[in-house]
């Protein structure tokens, strides 16, 4: 038989890539066609995504997987990070470009929504952590603004993309569970949170699920890109992190996974919420998966920490080479100083490796002498916030892990892959790096029919195919325990009361 050809459209927080997935029933391979950077920008004080310059790099991917395919694609899937949205005017056009998650512009929001919905019951409801930048705080900051007063439509980044690829409108359910407008219970609306904010739903198209047929490609974007319609285009989990764990290799049901990158997203994969008080004071999110699940998982800055100090360092005139630091920070002494890698204190851009100082400095312990010493105090901390979140997941679910798997581009940081283990006392599978796209790939070969079966059937054809790496815990792990009491005092840094 023949393989079928599908481009995953997977976009990042710093960069995006189109890859091309080719599939049989046992085999399954994947070819990255083109990456570009995706370089945010603030204009007029406030932070932008240049949404413009990604759906070029877009159209870009897919001219690279026509050449790639000889013009043949059985599907196209998109997925992208969280939260952010596009508004559309009553003919469809953009109004404006979609403001970054990283901007500073919700923050009366968050007063102003716990003073009509008590996060209690903000969280009864929706089942989301909370995070300053969810859509329903971008909303309620963008109220009376005359672009949402002329829009008609807002679509999720993926959504927009989309759009734009095929003239249909909708609203794909994994990313809308990141907008705290959706109740995780019936997978719908959440209708009374909307309303007691005065957030019309109506602007957001019908909802749609991972594998519902979400138009095809217009005329015109098969003639600027070469290919040969009709191409379908397959609602995915447009949430990276939601088509990241569809692309781990799990065996079984014990395990857990820490999807890697900017974020650090860790957790488990649940049959249903938990929204308990607990839940919501530990900093659990219950965000919707394919196949009815549910992703239960902590945001911790992850990689992005790593990533603003190297872009500090470069902009003082002292730029870094990443695989030099990663050996400098393997040499470096263990667990020096660490800090709280969930606290929000860390979300916004700037001045990195000042603020890692500041917090040791705060909680008494030494402040990194250096780039390296920086890194390994973020690794650290890191691998010191996965346990954490491991040890709550499994504690607030009464699930229990075997093993941890970790995807995304942090399977690649062999450094972090062994703190991670060491800290969390439990093997550590690391790969696929591309797990987001991979979990794309997959679900579109599904509905095509060149895979069959559920969640474990498709991981298994991952665990088959793509290569992996193992770490066995090693170490003391009590320096972890005492580590982490340097830190404990702030709690887990993201409660909001
Ligand atoms: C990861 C991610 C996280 C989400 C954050 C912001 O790329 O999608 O899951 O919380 O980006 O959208």
């Amino acid at each position: 038989t023949h393989p079928l050809a599908f481009a995953a459209i997977d976009l990042g927080a710093s960069s995006g890539r189109v890859m091309v997935g080719r599939v049989e029933p046992a085999a399954l391979a994947l070819e990255e066609v083109h990456r570009f950077p995706n370089t945010p920008v603030r204009v007029g004080g406030t932070l932008h995504w240049d949404v413009l310059a990604l759906y070029r790099g877009v159209l870009d991917g897919l001219r690279a997987a026509a050449q790639a395919t000889g013009g043949r694609l059985n599907g196209i899937g998109i997925d992208s990070w969280a939260v952010d949205y596009g508004l559309l005017d009553a003919t469809g056009a953009l109004i404006g470009n979609p403001v970054h998650y990283r901007d500073s512009r919700t923050e009366p929001a968050v007063a102003k929504v716990a003073e009509v919905l008590p996060p209690s019951r903000l969280y009864a409801a929706t089942g989301l952590q909370h995070l300053p930048f969810n859509t329903v705080y971008q909303l309620v900051a963008a109220e009376g603004s005359p672009a949402l007063d002329a829009a008609r439509t807002a679509l999720l980044i993926p959504d927009l993309i989309s759009y734009w690829l095929t003239g249909v409108a909708g609203t794909e359910i994994t990313n809308a569970s990141t907008t705290q407008l959706i109740d995780p219970r019936t997978r719908d609306w959440a209708r009374p949170v909307a309303d007691a904010l005065g957030i019309d739903l109506s602007l957001f198209p019908f909802l749609r699920h991972p594998g519902d047929p979400a138009g095809e490609l217009r005329s015109g974007v098969l003639e600027e890109t070469g290919l040969k319609g009709p191409v379908p285009v397959t609602a995915v989990g447009s949430h990276d992190t939601a088509s990241a764990v569809v692309g781990v290799p799990a065996r079984d049901e014990r395990f857990a996974y820490i999807a890697t990158g900017t974020w650090s997203l860790v957790g488990l994969e649940l049959d249903a919420p938990v929204l308990t008080e607990d839940s919501r004071l530990a900093n659990f999110t219950n965000e919707l998966g394919i196949d009815g699940t549910v992703r239960y998982l902590r945001n911790i800055m992850g990689l992005w920490m790593l990533q603003e100090c190297l872009r500090s360092w470069a902009a003082e005139g002292h730029p870094q080479e990443l695989g030099e630091l990663l050996r400098g920070a393997a040499q470096s002494t263990p667990l020096r100083s660490v800090v709280d890698a969930g606290d929000p204190e860390f979300i916004a851009p700037g001045r990195m490796p000042e603020r890692i100082a500041e917090a040791c400095r705060r909680t008494g312990q030494p402040v990194p002498r250096d780039p390296a010493e920086t890194t390994r105090c973020v690794l650290d901390s890191l691998a010191l916030a996965h346990r954490r979140a491991l040890a709550d997941a499994q504690r607030l679910s009464g699930r229990g892990v075997d093993a941890v798997h970790i995807v995304g581009g942090g399977a690649h940081n062999e450094l972090l892959c062994r703190l991670t283990a060491d800290a969390c006392g439990l093997p550590v599978v690391a790969g696929p790096a591309e797990a987001a796209a991979l979990g794309n790939v997959l679900v579109q070969a599904r509905t095509a029919g060149a895979v069959e079966g559920g969640l474990a059937e498709l991981r298994r054809l991952l665990s088959e195919t793509q290569p992996l790496r193992h770490y066995e815990p090693m170490g003391d792990h009590t320096a972890w325990d005492r580590a982490e009491a340097r830190i404990a005092d702030g709690g887990p840094g993201t409660a909001y009361d």
